[in-house]
């Protein structure tokens, strides 16, 4: 007799994934999939794309989903959850999108403690546009942009947003993952499962930020775009969880 052990998230579509290959996206949309399937919330699930390289969220789920402009979808999610408090509202953005020009959006529903639940994937670039520095890309790093490597002379510091919006009394949830290992898996799933739970017990604000990749613009191979997160990544952004109330 045989036994099934693995199947599609009922969320997920059967879409082919327009992602290079190696590219976190479609690991994290199969993660979040399987979490609205395990909280059993497809049926009242609102997600907001982001623009960038994700701006196709929308064609991999079959929740309803809503594409918001560059940076706003923090304010389309507040405009859903608000409309229909009974709702699950997510919203999914990129580095680019969510610290660059959709920062004032992301500061300020995060401190009014809105519930609604982000998933932030920080790749370090403007994945879809050619590979530009992000206000995440690291001291050093290249990019199209600063192709001698990221000059804090220049252009700055990067942002780290975990620890800037643990400043904020808004917030219920923030945490760091990084999904490059089965270990790492587990946690980015357990942390998406804790932020979308925070919503449905009503304490607002949650966010987790998941270290990806960009193996493309990078100019490196799926495996190595993962050493790099693992070895260099994490030691200027830290892991774990930062508020939890
Ligand atoms: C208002 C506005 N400004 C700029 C752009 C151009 N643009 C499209 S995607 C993108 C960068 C997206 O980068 P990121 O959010 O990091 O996502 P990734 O592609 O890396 O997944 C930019 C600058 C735009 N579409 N709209
Ligand atoms: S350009 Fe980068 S972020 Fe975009 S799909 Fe390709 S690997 Fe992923």
């Amino acid at each position: 007799m045989t036994q099934k052990v693995f199947e599609r998230p009922r969320a997920l579509s059967e879409n082919t994934f327009s992602y290079c290959a190696g590219c976190l996206h479609g690991v994290v949309h199969r993660l979040i999939a399987e979490v609205i399937d395990e909280l059993d919330l497809m049926e009242r699930t609102v997600g907001i794309c982001p623009v960038g390289c994700s701006v196709f969220m929308y064609d991999y789920m079959e929740c309803d989903m809503i594409e918001a402009s560059h940076g706003r979808a923090p304010a389309v999610a507040t405009g859903v959850k608000r409309i229909l408090p009974g709702s699950f509202v997510f919203a999914y953005q990129g580095d680019g999108d969510l610290a660059a020009i959709g920062t004032a959006e992301t500061i300020h529903s995060a401190a009014r403690g809105e519930n609604i639940s982000v998933v932030f994937i920080n790749n370090g670039t403007y994945g879809m546009t050619g590979g530009q520095m992000a206000p995440t890309t690291l001291v050093g790093a290249k990019t199209t942009t600063c192709p001698e490597g990221r000059d804090p002379a220049i252009a700055g510091y990067p942002i780290k947003v975990c620890e800037l919006l643990s400043s904020l009394d808004g917030p219920s949830y923030i945490a760091r993952v990084a999904p490059v290992s089965a270990g790492g898996l587990a946690k980015t799933k357990a942390a998406i499962k804790k932020a979308f739970q925070k919503q449905l017990d009503g304490k607002g604000f949650s966010l987790v930020e998941v270290l990806s990749n960009c193996p493309t613009q990078w100019n490196m191979s799926p495996i190595d775009s993962l050493k790099w997160i693992e070895e260099t990544a994490t030691k200027h952004y830290p892991l774990g969880e930062f508020v939890d109330r």
